[in-house]
């Protein structure tokens, strides 16, 4: 025991490195190793009780000083080993975090938000599950009116349906605030449709009403005008044509000449314009819904197609882009946050 003991301070004393260290530690107290195989080697019928006893302790002294020694000799290592120095690159780019980018729908309408709330108009949103009432009937589309046909929709028990159109906040707007009155409701609608480049079955209007004394077609195109200019930056060509609404008279289509194809005709438009905003003065008979009398105040509505307005201000050819979740799409129109 005497003779290993002395061997292994000799090796611990010669060892430079942790791992050296290890191999020390192995060759001593592991299976095979020096202090562990003099118990196996010892013949102990041959010992007398004292003898085992003593035997024993003076191994158990050995092993426990062999392991004190090897624990110290690996401090000794570890503490005489070079530091390491910082791994950390401080000039290294950061890690770029995806942050996510806005839809080309939700800043075309924070725009005309924006734009609509310089003018003084308030901002409204109405239920996009609405029902009959304010959806059709309030507007002058009886049960058997064909301009039902025309917004054919998805229906729900009760009589409620997913709202065709924007419009159907109209009603609400004059009930809940009276006449005068100057407001916007931008919002989803829902339609039957048979989808196409230009038509989805879900798509986003952004509604308008403005009701006061004396308010005439002069007001409306005006405030188009003006619209149009503020979203576009630039001259865009328009046409207005006469357009039938039962809940505008006399009622206008305002057609933007298409600015994919420049007029000339392509697979998103078919002939050049696209059908943008719909309008009018408001009819006597949804001022009255409203609770206004149409012989003191007189207004007009106008339902933009703002999907269709997106389009057109960021290049957009199919619809259809625009509600399939694709990022890749999405993320080419938005600014960086
Ligand atoms: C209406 O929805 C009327 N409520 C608009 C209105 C408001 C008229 C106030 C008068 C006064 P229309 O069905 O034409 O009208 O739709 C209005 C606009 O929404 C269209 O010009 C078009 O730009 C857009 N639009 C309609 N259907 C779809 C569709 N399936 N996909 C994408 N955009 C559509």
């Amino acid at each position: 025991m005497e003779k290993v003991r002395k061997q292994l301070e000799q090796d611990l004393a010669g060892a430079t490195s942790a791992e050296a260290v290890e191999q020390i530690r192995v060759n001593y107290l592991g299976r095979k190793g020096s202090i562990t195989n003099l118990a196996k080697a010892t013949d102990f019928s041959k010992l007398t009780a004292d003898e085992k006893k003593s035997f024993g302790q003076k191994l158990n002294e050995l092993k426990s000083f062999a392991t004190q020694a090897i624990a110290a000799a690996v401090e000794k290592c570890q503490a005489a080993a070079p530091k390491r120095t910082a791994s950390i690159d401080l000039t290294a780019p950061g890690l770029a975090h995806r942050l996510g980018s806005l839809h080309p729908i939700t800043m075309t309408q924070m725009e005309l938000e924006d734009i609509f709330q310089g003018m003084g108009f308030s901002v409204l949103y109405g239920p996009e599950i609405e029902s009959e009432y304010f959806c059709f009937e309030a507007l002058n589309i009886p049960d058997d009116h064909p301009a039902r046909d025309m917004q054919d929709t998805f229906w729900l028990k009760n009589h409620l349906v997913m709202r065709t159109h924007t419009s159907a906040n109209q009603v609400r707007t004059l009930q809940r605030f009276g006449a005068p009155v100057k407001a916007i409701f931008p919002g989803r609608c829902f339609r039957y449709e048979a989808v196409d480049p230009s038509h989805e079955n879900t798509f986003y209007q952004c509604e308008g009403v403005v009701v006061d004394r004396g308010i005439s077609v002069a007001n409306l195109i005006a405030v188009m005008k003006t619209i149009l200019s503020e979203v576009f930056r630039r001259d865009v060509t328009v046409r207005l044509r006469p357009g039938f609404f039962p809940f505008v008279e006399p009622g206008f289509e305002l057609d933007l000449q298409c600015l994919l194809c420049g007029g000339k005709g392509c697979p998103t438009c078919g002939d050049g314009w696209i059908e943008l905003i719909p309008c009018g003065l408001i009819h006597p008979e949804v001022l009255r819904h409203g609770g206004i009398d149409p012989k003191e105040y007189s207004g007009f509505a106008f339902g933009i197609g703002l999907t269709r307005l997106a389009m057109m201000k960021y290049g957009i050819r199919d619809i259809r882009f625009l509600n399939s979740g694709d990022l890749r799409f999405n993320e080419q129109f938005s600014p960086v946050f």
